[in-house]
């Protein structure tokens, strides 16, 4: 059975910071292996921490009743989303099937946003290339390497070649978001076991270390998951607070929007990639921030 070292003490301080609920803290560490009673104890504990740290009740009850009193945060309001409506999106040089939308939180499933072909290109380029990813660790900034992210990847400079730029253009329209607010593109490889814990792609506003990352283009405001290959077995996307899960399909892809036009954050895309249960699976992934980038 797993043990609460210091990678679990970071990833329930950074989870209690960006307002998972208890709920689906304790779900996701009985996944990766916990005993139901030792997952609420560390997650009770670590509401219990967070709390000292702000100045308030630190032990047990006391802290589960001031967890309860705090004010809720004001509710996260659906605007409209950028994306173009309609079933079948032209998005530069490609029309895009929409498979899916879902209004709370904003997700939408897109099929065929890239051809086989060139998902093999994407992989065959990247294949020699990994590193081991990382994570922001919310307290410092820094990317640290640590067990919620197993997986290898490699960022794409925007419009570093033709090719990438061609990718760079259909997303950006797909987006309906500049070309100019994008990332580079990263791939992502998971072997069998790999697995992305549930997070959120927005740097935590209340973090010290997220003022670095936002420093330039601001907060990042939606992202899209672009699925490489079909994965024979598990590597759905999962959004547990929505109970929504995708499955990974070669060319398609999931959109999801995570910051209005008030800059409010929307808690309920939690998200992570569930552990490859058989094969591997490839991803590219867009963010998409406020302003220009880069
Ligand atoms: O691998 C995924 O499905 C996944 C899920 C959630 C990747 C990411 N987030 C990410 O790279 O942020
Ligand atoms: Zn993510």
């Amino acid at each position: 059975m797993p043990v609460v070292d210091a990678s679990w003490e970071q990833w329930l301080s950074s989870n209690v910071s960006r307002g998972c609920s208890m709920d689906s803290m304790i779900d996701a560490m009985v996944q990766a292996g916990f005993a139901g009673e030792a997952a609420r104890t560390a997650v009770g504990k670590a509401f219990g921490l967070t709390l000292a740290v702000t100045g308030a009740a630190s032990h047990g009850a006391a802290a589960t009743e001031a967890v309860l009193a705090k004010p809720a945060p004001s509710a996260y309001q659906y605007d409209a989303m950028p994306v173009a409506s309609g079933n079948v999106i032209h998005a530069y040089d490609r029309d895009v099937r929409v498979l899916m939308r879902c209004e709370k939180p904003q997700v939408i499933v897109f099929g065929d946003v890239l051809s086989a072909e060139e998902c093999n290109e994407m992989i065959e380029r990247s294949r020699h290339r990994l590193k081991r990813s990382t994570t922001v660790n919310p307290a410092t900034g820094k990317e640290d390497v640590i067990r919620n992210r197993t997986s290898e990847g490699i960022w794409y400079q925007r419009g570093e070649d033709d090719f990438i730029a061609r990718m760079d253009r259909r997303i950006s329209s797909l987006m309906n978001w500049p070309v100019e607010n994008g990332e580079g593109l990263q791939i992502l490889h998971y072997g069998t076991t790999g697995e992305y814990k549930p997070h959120f792609d927005y740097f935590p506003p209340d973090q010290p270390g997220s003022s670095v990352h936002t420093a330039q283009g601001g907060q990042r405001v939606a992202t899209l998951v672009i699925y490489l290959n079909d994965v024979p077995d598990g590597g759905e996307t999962i959004f547990p607070e929505a109970g929504v899960s995708v499955a990974a399909r070669q060319g398609g892809a999931v959109y999801f929007r995570y910051m209005n036009g008030q800059r409010q954050l929307d808690p309920l895309t939690l998200h992570g990639g569930a552990p490859v249960l058989g094969g591997d699976k490839w991803i590219m992934t867009k963010w998409m921030r406020e302003r220009a980038y880069g």
